[in-house]
């Protein structure tokens, strides 16, 4: 073994040592978290999945419009997170149907993920062109800036949600920079509504997204080889309507300590002693054309849901 860390290692050893204790949602996603996101998605309480959906099926001939360069000319529809890519493949099939010349780029950091959305692409899809990139986000970015033709960046599902305020901003910006002004963007964005509905969505009765949180303890004891005893964790969640945050924690319910072998270091928890594991925002419509706004970015179409849960919007530079 050589002593350089890996990028999860790192971010552990800095997120048990802020106060309060914090680590990513992004590391849910190993290919069990994927599974388990899957299973989230199928839930009752779970309902931004479902009001997406609807947006995509009742407006699906318009979103492809909105997204589509002029006629003829050649472009690329990247989507980052694709996931299984269930709401995009109504998307691919007008897009096809409408004939323009376009290659789907999904970008997802987990490989289980994507094998299984490329091998049912081809099997559904047989006259689409895949080009699957695993990779972070981050990385895929820069990519992006290299792809030639026009291109439609796809960000759905309130993938967006996950980050803070500023982190949200920065992010916003760095998909804006390597935008031709006939590109465009869609974005997913939960809305805020009845907060008992949101607080169900993130603990939800079956306890599968307390499966979900509490896997990234599992991922942690055998990627990085901790010794998280999963009795003694876990799951809460709150809402905030002042803010618009659902914050989710793994909460320690007695004073232990857990061993991290790969970082060679012990750490202390207090009873009821939580880390910070996700935030997941909701957003309201003026907040949504601010950002944009502060993003320099123009609001094309605002699509909804009958029910008004949920917001699929089009920007431009
Ligand atoms: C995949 C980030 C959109 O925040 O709603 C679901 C993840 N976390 N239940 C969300 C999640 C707990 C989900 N996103």
């Amino acid at each position: 073994m050589q002593n350089v860390l890996t990028e999860l290692a790192q971010h552990v050893a800095e997120g048990l040592r802020k106060e309060p204790k914090a680590l990513s949602s992004m590391y849910f996603y190993d290919d069990a978290g994927s599974r388990l996101f899957q299973q989230i998605m199928a839930l009752p309480e779970y309902y931004p999945t479902r009001a997406e959906f609807a947006i995509f099926r009742e407006h699906g001939a318009a979103l492809a419009a909105a997204l589509s360069p002029a006629a003829g000319q050649a472009f690329s529809l990247v989507e980052l997170g694709a996931g299984d890519g269930a709401k995009t493949k109504l998307l691919l099939r007008e897009l096809l149907a409408a004939g323009p010349d376009f290659t789907y780029a999904p970008v997802d950091i987990s490989a289980g993920a994507m094998t299984g959305l490329v091998e049912a692409l081809r099997r559904e899809l047989p006259a689409l062109r895949v080009a699957p990139v695993v990779e972070d986000y981050a990385t895929a970015l820069t990519q992006l800036r290299t792809w030639p033709g026009s291109k439609a960046v796809l960000f759905l599902g309130s993938n967006i949600g996950n980050f803070g305020p500023n982190e949200r901003l920065s992010f916003l910006r760095q998909l804006a920079a390597p935008l031709a002004p006939a590109d465009r963007l869609l974005i997913g964005f939960d809305l805020q509504k009845d907060p008992r509905r949101i607080r169900a969505a993130y603990d939800d009765a079956q306890g599968v997204t307390a499966a979900f949180n509490l896997n990234l303890l599992t991922r942690l004891n055998r990627e990085l080889g901790a010794d998280f005893d999963l009795a003694h964790w876990q799951h809460y969640t709150d809402y905030s309507p002042l803010t618009g945050a659902v914050r989710s924690f793994l909460v320690s319910t007695r004073a232990q300590q857990v061993r991290i072998e790969a970082l060679d270091e012990t750490i202390n928890f207090a009873a009821w002693e939580v880390i910070h594991t996700e935030n997941s925002y909701k957003f309201t419509r003026p907040q949504i054309e601010a950002l944009a706004a502060e993003a320099g970015l123009r609001v094309v179409k605002i699509f909804t849901d009958a029910a008004g849960d949920f917001a699929d919007v089009v920007l431009a530079r």
